[in-house]
Parts: C-alpha cells; sequence; structure tokens
C-alpha cells in the first residue's frame, strides 16, 4: 500500500470544489427515484418531465443532506434521445452515465482539459431561471462514463434550473427513520484489466488530479479478487477517484464480474460518507437495505491486532459486530465501512456507507475478508 504526498503544481484553472451530483440512466426513472426515496433516505428535490416541458427525458433530482443523485429516463419509443439512451439501457442495464463536479471555473477547466486531450462531450452551455445562471461542460472519462463541470456561483436555486418541486409528496417518507448520510466520500471507477494505469495518467494529465493511494494484487489477492486500485484526486483532495482493474487470480476476479456484465468500465460504487455509521446502517437495514456480511472469525482476528494497537475504537464494538461493519486502522486512526449488496438486478453497482476516524485510507486492511465475503455472493451468481 502506498500513500503519495506529491500533490503536483497547483493548476492556475480554478478549483474543484466537490462532487456536484451522479447522473444515473435507468429503465424507469420515477420506480428507481421511489427506491432511494424509501429506502436511502433521499428526497425529490427537483423534477424535469412532460408537466415542464422536458419532451425527451424525465430526471428526477434526489438529495440526501450534500449528496444529490439524479436518475434519468428516456420519455419516448423513437429518436435520437431515445435511442443512445436506449442502446446504453441495454448494454449496461441500469448505471452512472455522468459524475459532475462542482468548480470554480468550467470554462477555464474544460479548456485545459480538452488542450490536454479530453474528449468533449458537450461544449460549454448556459442554463438560467429566475434563481440565477449556471454554466456547464462535458467530457468523456472511462467507459461511456461523462464528467460534467458545474458552475453554479451565481444561482440561488434548489438545485438547477428548469427542475421545479414535484406536486406530489410522499407521506410514506415522513413516517421513515433518518439516515444521516452528509455527502459522497468517493467514487470507484472499475476499468478493464491493463487499463488502471492509462485512465489514471488520464486523470493526471487532462484534469490535473494526483494520486493520493494505491494498492496492488501483491496484497491483494484472496486467489481470486486478485485486483489493483489508484486512487486519484483534484488538488485539496475534495473529490476522490479510485480506478480499480482486475488482476488475473485463480478465478474471475469480482472486478472482472463487474465488467461482464456492465459491458464495459464503469462506476462501480458510491461511498457515502455518514459522522455516525452505527446508526446509519441501523436505520437503512429497518429500511429494508441488505449489506454484505462477514464470517465471525474476522471479528477475533481484529479485536487481537487491535490490542496491541494504540488505537481505540470509540464505537460499541458489539454492535459493529452485529451490524457486519469492517473496521481498519492504523496507528492514527481507523475507519468504519460497509458495502450494500448490488442496488439493481446485475452484479454492478453498489453502494458503501464509510465514517473516518482520523483516517484518510479505503479500507485494504478489510480487502482479504471483503473480497471473500464478495466471492461468497458470485459462486451464488453462479460466476465463480
Ligand atoms: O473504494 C475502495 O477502494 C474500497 C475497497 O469491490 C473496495 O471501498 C474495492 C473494491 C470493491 C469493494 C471495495
Ligand atoms: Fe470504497
Amino acid at each position: 500500500m502506498t500513500t503519495y504526498t506529491d500533490k503536483d503544481p497547483k493548476p492556475d484553472t480554478g478549483r474543484f470544489l466537490a462532487f456536484d451530483h451522479v447522473t444515473l440512466w435507468v429503465g424507469n426513472a420515477k420506480q428507481a427515484a421511489s427506491y432511494y426515496c424509501t429506502r436511502w433516505g433521499f428526497e425529490i428535490i427537483g423534477y424535469k418531465g412532460l408537466e415542464t416541458g422536458s419532451r425527451e427525458v424525465v430526471s428526477y433530482a434526489l438529495r440526501l443532506d450534500k449528496i444529490v443523485f439524479v436518475v434519468q429516463s428516456p420519455l419516448n419509443p423513437t429518436g435520437t434521445t431515445s435511442e443512445i439512451m436506449g442502446a446504453h439501457l441495454a448494454k449496461h442495464g441500469d448505471g452512472v452515465k455522468d459524475v459532475a463536479f462542482d468548480v470554480e471555473n468550467c470554462v477555464g477547466i474544460f479548456k485545459a482539459a480538452v488542450n490536454r486531450g479530453a474528449q468533449v462531450v458537450k461544449e460549454p452551455w448556459e442554463e438560467s431561471d429566475e434563481n440565477g445562471k449556471v454554466i456547464f461542460a462535458s467530457i468523456q472519462t472511462f467507459g461511456e462514463v461523462c464528467h460534467t463541470f458545474v458552475e453554479r456561483k451565481d444561482y440561488k436555486g434548489n438545485f438547477l434550473p428548469g427542475y421545479k418541486k414535484p406536486a406530489f409528496e410522499d407521506t410514506l417518507l415522513k413516517t421513515l427513520p433518518q439516515i444521516g448520510l452528509n455527502f459522497i466520500d468517493h467514487i470507484v471507477g472499475n476499468v478493464p484489466d491493463r487499463e488502471m494505469v492509462p485512465v489514471t495518467e488520464w486523470y493526471n494529465k487532462t484534469l490535473q488530479f494526483h494520486r493520493f493511494w494505491s494498492i496492488d494484487d501483491s496484497q491483494v489477492d484472496t486467489g481470486y479478487s486478485a485486483l489493483r486500485s489508484t486512487v486519484v484526486t483534484n488538488y485539496e483532495e475534495t473529490v476522490k477517484m479510485p480506478i480499480i482493474e482486475p488482476a488475473a487470480g485463480k478465478k474471475k476476479s469480482q472486478i472482472q464480474e463487474y465488467v461482464d456484465y456492465y459491458g464495459s468500465a464503469g462506476v462501480q460504487h458510491v461511498a457515502l460518507n455518514t459522522a455516525d455509521i452505527l446508526t446509519t446502517i441501523q436505520k437503512l437495514k429497518e429500511r429494508g437495505m441488505e449489506f454484505l456480511t462477514i464470517p465471525k472469525s474476522y471479528y477475533g482476528i481484529l479485536k487481537e491486532r487491535l490490542k496491541s494497537s494504540r488505537t481505540k475504537i470509540k464505537e460499541c464494538m458489539e454492535t459493529i459486530e452485529k451490524l457486519n461493519i469492517l473496521i481498519d486502522f492504523d496507528e492514527n486512526g481507523y475507519l468504519l465501512q460497509i458495502f450494500s449488496k448490488p442496488v439493481q438486478d446485475r452484479p454492478t453497482l453498489f453502494l458503501e456507507v464509510i465514517q473516518r476516524q482520523n483516517h484518510q485510507g479505503f479500507g485494504a486492511g478489510n480487502f482479504k475478508s471483503l473480497f471473500e465475503s464478495i466471492e461468497k455472493e458470485q459462486r451464488e451468481r453462479g460466476n465463480l
């Protein structure tokens, strides 16, 4: 495992501030929105569709504190948009189409990226309404995923221009427990074998992201789930993107299973940060969410390792164990994490819940146990 300290020169094109939102292309946006609201605690903050004059695509903007997902579906049987979104859906199933960044200088970052070789998806454009103006531009990244840059400093509205508050209020949501998830911690891209290095170099060159952390297959090899991972991040280290590739193992790596079912590189998981993972997971379970489980032996080994460390876990170990939450730690701090089962029928996208206590890693200490747990699921799917 390597942690890098070299941030490269500070870009002069303005800062990346945060993840702005994640756009998913799904078969039925209305039902996907309902899933994220009832299961995960999101609320619909904006709607665009036939009633608001959006005649090609329906969009639901879903928010959970600073986390924003947008789920979109095509509205028509024919036409260019329907064909593009339809082909994407047929190939990938539901999945992440765009990871948008909140940036200071949209045109500056876009031009610099394109000058350094980024492929244009859409030249800079503006949208406005009574709440002000937003500047956008989009480029292509791994697989069929895009990055949209969003400059929103002159916008005061709820989300983005054109979105209307939905007329309908889901009364069920008021009866469900609060979840306490706050922001997107990181977003992972899975890429085919031998593409991790070119993709991380692409982030370095076009977005001036630097390497933050990496792990290679000599350290993560359960026999099956061998993989390599390099995390890239912006200068201020406010957006982090691990890029993961499969490595040859005895049998199919979980990363290869993802790539096979997604049909290409794509977003594997979105990690959501909480300040209180015990409550968050208890409440998500009350809402019917399912998470990966870990063998009891994990906690026995963990407790022994913790005894000889000066790191003390503040949370109740019994509850951690009962909820199957994973712990990784070093001499300075720790992280608590857990992984949902896939959020659609294909074994592709899932969500992670993570709590950090002075620890900026990605759970390397858990990889072996975690991947053994994932392999159990792969076996149940007949893919191992
Ligand atoms: O983001 C990460 O790198 C960790 C570890 O299938 C991880 O969450 C990597 C691959 C995977 C599940 C978790
Ligand atoms: Fe993660």
